[in-house]
């Protein structure tokens, strides 16, 4: 049985959960990372060197990285729905993934740790609002990338959403200003009407 080390919380495992439970796989999670521990353990190194979470062992296949286990998943269970075969539908994807992770994830993450993750004394007030403005421009090229679809996967959920959903749902949860952008406010919509986005991904910031 697939085995996923990483605790609840961390948005790179809420990624993997969200795509195991929408492929059905059935998988082991053990809570790892912060309060859990086990990613400094030599055992744990040796398969993640990193000593962060998310990581998979796919019978006897270990792989850390969040997207690329993403994508791993989608084209090993999932070709041709989450995993598109068409070589252009699979590029439109991983640009998508890719633009999360440089360029929505630099700035959300300040403003997440900040407000989420630090008390009120620790808070570095211009951090958050020099971010916040960078996220909400970021949002703004996620509303472009909308336009015309209802996913960023076309008519249906790809692996790309999967990455862009988490992150969507992490802007609406802090408790920031936001612009009112149509396309991701029903975008977010439509993915809290997924079980598996609800339960794994849309829950209270921690
Ligand atoms: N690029 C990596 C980043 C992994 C990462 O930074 N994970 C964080 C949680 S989101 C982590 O392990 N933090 C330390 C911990 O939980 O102990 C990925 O996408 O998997």
């Amino acid at each position: 049985m697939l085995k996923l080390w990483g605790r609840t919380n961390s948005i790179n495992v809420m990624k993997v959960i969200w795509t195991l439970e929408e492929i059905g796989l059935t998988y082991e999670r053990v809570d790892a990372g912060m309060e859990f521990g086990v990613v400094n353990t030599e055992n744990y190194k040796l398969i993640n060197p990193n000593s962060r979470v998310p990581t998979i062992d796919d019978d006897g296949f270990t792989l850390f990285e969040s997207n690329t286990i993403v994508r791993y998943l989608c084209a090993k269970h999932s070709m041709g729905k989450l995993y598109p075969e068409d070589i252009r539908a699979r590029a439109d994807a991983e640009r998508w993934m890719d633009w999360a992770t440089a360029q929505v994830q630099p700035v959300i993450t300040p403003v997440f740790w900040n407000l989420i993750r630090s008390t009120a004394e620790k808070r570095d007030l211009k951090a958050i609002a020099d971010n916040t403005v960078a996220t909400n421009r970021m949002m703004w090229v996620l509303e472009w990338g909308l336009a015309n679809r209802p996913y960023l996967g076309g008519d249906v959920l790809g692996m790309g959403d999967i990455v862009v959903g988490a992150w969507v749902h992490r802007w609406y949860a802090l408790p920031i200003e936001r612009p009112d952008l149509p396309l991701v406010r029903a975008y977010y919509k439509r993915l809290l009407e997924r079980p598996a986005y609800q339960l794994h991904v849309a829950q209270p910031l921690s």
